[in-house]
């Protein structure tokens, strides 16, 4: 019988999901990506090839996998076009192998206006610290009806009128109550035009195809981008991201059934990062050398895969964990990037916060409270061994255990697949 897994980040996105969906696909027959578009980057690593993903699914570097992006992504066009170029260029091939729903709403040159307009405007402690791709405004459009979509594409007549009507809408936006510069109608109509004989082909039914698949005994990987923390329902709002990042996005952002979601394995770095702004309960100093954080944000190269912007560290966050594995129903953890943590003298996790004089358990819910939780930290001992490359559990020194065992107990949950670094037979399958 079919086996579809979801793959999803349990926390602020980077935790190392590309490497472990490239991993899997060795099971499965079709990748897909469901929510967000070119904000995401996913880094693997195939021999002495590393690989930068923003839109194309991670299945696409294993030969014969079929690729989707699902209807909950939002996609610019010309950036997937030269994605793909650049992958053909390195000797993958690409377009008989991805396609793309015709429901994706398009990220069009004014969404990258509006989100970079809104972000100026804000002041320093409002800015939410978006990538400026445009995905907030895609999304608003989205909801709000007036998005255009990729079918829309394939009749310009069409497309024309609604982009002249949405265009006079946001083009009142931006200089109005913005004060930025108006969009160009005729730029934006010719560059989406100029795209439309290349994307043509890659353009099928996503939710038929998926079901084919299943039907004919294939399994599904269902790839998320960013994390649960920056969900745009249970994510630290309004510091997320404007798509549901939750496991249960898999099901909607693709056309497949929630009963067709077998398993949900929720990744998990062994500390925490976040790129842009919103609260952090476990943040540490990432800048002074010699502290923990330096080490995490140094070792674990820590720079946004889009932006290249330094990425916050801290203390990973078991009170933010568990509220994760509810929320997507995680079935089984994958702990990454480990081997980050070697060499220091003590680790702390995160078990839950004091919130106004009251201890809690669990992350609450939005940015205001966030910000007033103190976060209640357990010491443990580091190791003095290397976990780097390790490929068993018994390889692994006995206080990198006791730490995963303590994450086990601490959140009612099983840690199904250790990562310990960027290569795929850096892997433990511990079940
Ligand atoms: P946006 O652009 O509207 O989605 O930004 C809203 C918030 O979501 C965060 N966000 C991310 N956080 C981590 N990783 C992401 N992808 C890139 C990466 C980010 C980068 O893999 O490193 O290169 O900076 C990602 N995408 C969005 C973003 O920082 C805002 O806090
Ligand atoms: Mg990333």
């Amino acid at each position: 019988m079919a086996k579809n897994v979801v793959v999803v980040g349990t926390q602020w996105g980077d935790e190392g999901k590309g490497k472990i969906v490239d991993w899997l696909t060795d099971q499965a027959q079709g990748v897909v990506r469901f929510q967000g578009g070119h904000n995401a980057g996913h880094t693997l690593v195939v021999g002495t090839t590393e690989y930068k993903l923003n839109l194309v699914p991670s299945g696409i570097v294993r030969e014969g996998v079929q690729c989707f992006i699902g209807n909950g992504v939002v996609l610019d066009v010309h950036h997937l076009l030269a994605e793909v170029r650049g992958l053909e260029a390195g000797g993958i091939k690409v377009r008989d192998r991805l396609k793309i729903s015709p429901g994706c709403p398009l990220i069009l040159g004014y969404h990258s206006a509006l989100d970079r307009a809104r972000e100026a405007k804000k002041s320093a402690g409002e800015k939410i610290g978006t990538t400026g791709k445009g995905i907030g405004p895609t999304y608003e459009d989205k909801v709000s009806r007036r998005a255009l979509r990729v079918y829309d594409l394939f009749d310009p007549k069409r497309f024309a009128e609604k982009l002249a009507e949405v265009l006079d809408y946001h083009n009142f936006v931006l200089t109005n109550y913005l004060g930025a510069e108006p969009v160009e109608f005729q730029a934006v109509f010719d560059q989406a035009m100029a795209d439309v004989e290349e994307i043509r082909p890659m353009v099928t039914d996503v939710s038929a195809d998926l079901y084919a698949i299943n039907k004919a005994g294939g399994n599904l990987l269902f790839e998320g981008a960013q994390g649960t923390l920056l969900d745009i329902d249970h994510g630290t709002y309004p510091f997320v991201t404007s798509s549901n990042c939750v496991a249960g996005q898999a099901a909607a952002g693709s056309g497949v059934g929630p009963g067709r979601l077998h398993y949900v394995l929720g990744i998990t770095k062994a500390y925490c990062t976040r790129v842009g702004g919103g609260p952090f309960p476990t943040e540490l100093d990432f800048e002074t050398e010699g502290t923990p954080g330096y080490q995490m944000s140094t070792v674990g190269r820590e720079f946004g895969t889009v932006t290249g912007r330094k990425r916050r560290c801290g203390w990973l966050d078991l009170a933010a964990l568990k509220r994760s594995i509810i929320i997507n129903g995680v079935s089984g953890l994958c702990i990454t990037k480990l081997d980050v943590l070697d060499g220091l003298t003590e680790l702390k996790l995160c078990t839950g916060y004091m919130l106004d004089g009251k201890r809690i358990d669990l992350l609450p819910m939005g940015a205001e409270e966030v910000v007033r939780c103190e976060p209640i930290l357990e010491t443990m001992p580091g190791w003095s061994g290397t976990t780097f490359g390790a490929c068993t559990w018994d390889a692994l020194p006995p206080e990198a255990r006791a730490y995963l065992h303590r994450i086990e107990e601490i959140c009612e949950i099983s840690i199904d697949v250790i990562s310990t670094g960027p290569e795929r037979d850096e892997t433990i399958l511990k079940r």
